[in-house]
């Protein structure tokens, strides 16, 4: 299999997000992504690339230019407004919600912090544009990897930080690019008629699912924790099955808190059911490892050897495959468990 790393990954370094009305220490750490490469050191599963960088172009056919302005000179800005910040990470504080306007760009740098961005645990430092722009080249990369006809079967996009909580304009949930949104639509401009992503992170894949709701070439399906109680809370009920165009062009499969394997599994089986019917031609996986039983922040079951398994099933609709990491916040099993999917997977 290829793997694209991101060079720039520990550039985005997050101090804190606010939790509980206290800023604690960001999950979303570089240790996560330098535990599933040193794992890869001990159990290569191919070749290691950087990707070419990627045009801006490329970007725009999932992100807004106004948003991808301001995320590239959100830290310039930051820091413009005293240089005392450059010891802070910006964190926005206010919305736009219900009733407000979106359509007028604030000049206030924090009322546009609030206008692109959904939570206040998504910090913005220094090497975020860096490290988000490195890591949707990756995601490129790898989606124009699968393709053509010298094509591999799969391609990883072996990158943080994660991006399926983002939308065409906003960041949240720890993402600012959405990866996996990029690495599909790559997959259609590259030819492929019809696509799938799925989205296997513990948290339902809002900003995926939003970007192709209304579109029925690309096929978003996600498992994950029932939103009534879990991240992110606004979105990922099972009624939500697309609009206009995409209708029954999204499945959402929530799970309630505590969910094991078994459960895990069977639903997993109904979401390939569904990619094999649409007929996708490609297919995308958001690859989370936060399903974990150690996850700190999420609340199903599986075991790291679960991932082996998983890796096997996900293999099983032999469909040319790009995969991008998402979430997982064990960071010490991280390795492990993100390299057994991988291993389940070339050997399928
Ligand atoms: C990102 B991904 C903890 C509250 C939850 C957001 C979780 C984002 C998960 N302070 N914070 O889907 O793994
Ligand atoms: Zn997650």
């Amino acid at each position: 299999m290829l793997l694209y790393t991101n060079p720039q990954h520990a550039r985005h370094e997050g101090r804190h997000e606010m939790f509980r009305g206290q800023l604690v220490p960001c999950h979303e750490t570089p240790a996560r992504l330098q535990h599933v490469l040193s794992e890869l050191e001990r159990r290569p599963m191919g070749e290691l690339r950087e990707p070419p960088p990627i045009p801006r172009a490329t970007l725009e056919r999932v992100h807004s230019a106004r948003y991808l302005d301001f995320l590239r000179g959100a830290w310039s800005e930051w820091i413009a407004l005293d240089p005392a910040n450059a010891a802070v990470d910006a964190l926005p504080s206010v919305w736009p919600i219900r009733g407000f306007r979106d359509d007028v760009e604030p000049a206030n740098f924090a009322a546009r912090m609030g206008l692109y961005s959904f939570d206040s645990g998504t910090p913005l430092t220094a090497g975020t544009w860096a490290a988000a722009e490195a890591g949707a080249a990756c995601a490129v990369a790898a989606a124009k990897a699968v393709m053509g006809t010298s094509a591999e079967r799969v391609a990883v996009a072996l990158t943080r930080p994660p991006g399926h909580h983002a939308g065409a304009d906003f960041f949240g949930g720890y993402c600012f690019l959405n990866n996996a949104a990029l690495a599909a639509q790559a997959l259609r401009d590259g030819g492929a008629k019809r696509v799938a992503v799925l989205d296997v992170d513990y948290h339902h894949g809002n900003g995926t699912q939003s970007l192709f709701y209304e579109r029925p070439d690309v096929l978003t399906v996600s498992i994950h924790g029932d939103p009534r109680t879990e991240y992110p809370f606004y979105l990922g009920h099972a009624d939500e099955r697309g609009e206009g165009d995409g209708f029954g062009h999204n499945l959402n499969l929530p799970l309630p808190a505590g969910t094991g394997f078994a459960a895990w599994r069977a639903t997993l089986m109904q979401a390939l059911e569904h990619i094999g019917h649409y007929g996708a031609e490609a297919l995308v996986i958001a690859l989370g490892v936060d399903t974990y039983e150690g996850d700190p922040i999420s609340r199903f079951t599986l075991a790291s050897a679960d991932y082996l398994q998983v890796g096997r099933d996900l293999a099983s609709l032999r469909l040319p495959s790009v995969i991008t990491l998402e979430g997982g916040y064990a960071v010490a099993a991280m390795g492990v468990n993100v390299v057994n999917v991988l291993e389940g997977f070339v050997a399928t």
